[in-house]
């Protein structure tokens, strides 16, 4: 039996006709508050990726190998910062505190993405993390320009730009790899080996396993689905790491003529469910890492209150 009252089921039927209409939702529009939650919950891990996801990158850019990969890595990952403070004050906009959020993420509460808890332990990684991790970001994240939410629909446009310019100097980085010293190419064979998986896990469990797909498709929040967007992955990357001459670590992996898509491997959902949990090799570095920036900033947004409540009395008076 249906007990909600009219007048919600009404503003219920209006909104999903909205969304089928292709009618962006803004910040002042009314929406079912699981629409609100879903979001929410989604934009504020997509924010914490980007800005743990700056930690593996981040470790390098004292090592870069010339100025032009320092120069290039330093942008790539002010960039990532970037894309978490759009996201950020995207979360708010939806009635989320910005503070409460990132509180979330320090204290294990909240998720964020499976891939930024593996090490980045050679040069080869940074130019592999471009290329695969930005890829399967850009994959998922080009999608998300539709989102039916207008202010994260709008912020994905610009993020998605940049992180395409993130997958290009990925791949520039590792052409160079592949062309220079045996050891130069087996390095990034070994990075390749290493990545590969995790970046396929980056797309979220298999569909049968995704307990929010259903909902946030039929919301448009999503419009693929996770082994939709895994497979576009795979079909669009083999050719990529054959211009390469990069063998993807699989044995299963060759095109299938039926489907028109290239078969590959079952995951292993164990070793994903493990990182999400906390358990992978680098979470609680990561956690850390981000509690310690917090601390050791919070001098700064002080004095920044201070002075903000000074002039505001100074105005008063
Ligand atoms: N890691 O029901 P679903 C980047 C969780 S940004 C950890 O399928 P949903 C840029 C999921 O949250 C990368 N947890 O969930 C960059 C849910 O848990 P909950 C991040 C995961 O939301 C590059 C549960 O599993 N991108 O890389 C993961 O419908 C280089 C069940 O899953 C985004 O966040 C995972 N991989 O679909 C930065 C894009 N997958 O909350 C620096 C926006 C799933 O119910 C360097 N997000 N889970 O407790 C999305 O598109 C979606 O949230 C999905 C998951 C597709 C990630």
């Amino acid at each position: 039996m249906n007990m909600k009252p009219m007048d919600l089921q009404e503003l219920e039927k209006r909104f999903q006709e909205k969304i089928d209409k292709e009618i962006k939702i803004e910040p002042n529009d009314w929406m079912p508050d699981e629409y609100r939650k879903t979001l929410i919950r989604q934009i504020s891990q997509h924010a914490h990726s980007e800005i743990v996801g700056m930690l593996p990158e981040g470790n390098w850019i004292t090592r870069a190998p010339n100025l032009r990969r320092k120069a290039v890595l330093l942008a790539k990952v002010q960039d990532e910062a970037g894309h978490g403070l759009y996201l950020y004050s995207s979360v708010e906009t939806l009635g989320a505190d910005r503070e409460a959020t990132i509180d979330d993420l320090h204290s294990g509460k909240a998720k964020y993405s499976s891939i930024f808890n593996y090490p980045a332990v050679t040069w080869a990684d940074i130019g592999t993390i471009g290329w695969l991790v930005d890829g399967a970001a850009i994959m998922n994240q080009v999608a998300l320009c539709r989102c039916s939410y207008g202010p994260y629909a709008r912020g994905m446009v610009k993020i998605c730009k940049e992180e395409s310019f993130h997958q290009r100097q990925g791949f520039e980085s590792l052409v160079t790899l592949c062309n220079g010293t045996p050891t130069q190419k087996a390095m990034a064979q070994d990075a390749m080996n290493r990545f590969w998986w995790p970046s396929l896990m980056m797309f979220g469990p298999s569909d049968d396993e995704s307990p929010n797909s259903a909902q946030s498709m039929k919301w448009k929040i999503k419009r693929f689905s996770n082994d939709e967007l895994r497979q576009s992955f795979v079909d669009a990357t083999v050719p990529q790491a054959e211009i390469l001459g990069l063998t993807i670590p699989d044995p299963n992996l060759k095109w299938n003529e039926e489907t028109g898509h290239y078969d590959f491997s079952p995951i292993n959902w164990d070793e994903f469910w493990q990182v999400v949990k906390g358990n992978g090799p680098c979470n609680k570095e990561r956690i850390e890492a981000r509690t310690k920036a917090k601390e050791e900033g919070m001098w700064v947004r002080e004095a920044a209150m201070a002075y903000a409540e000074k002039r505001a009395l100074k105005k008063t008076a």
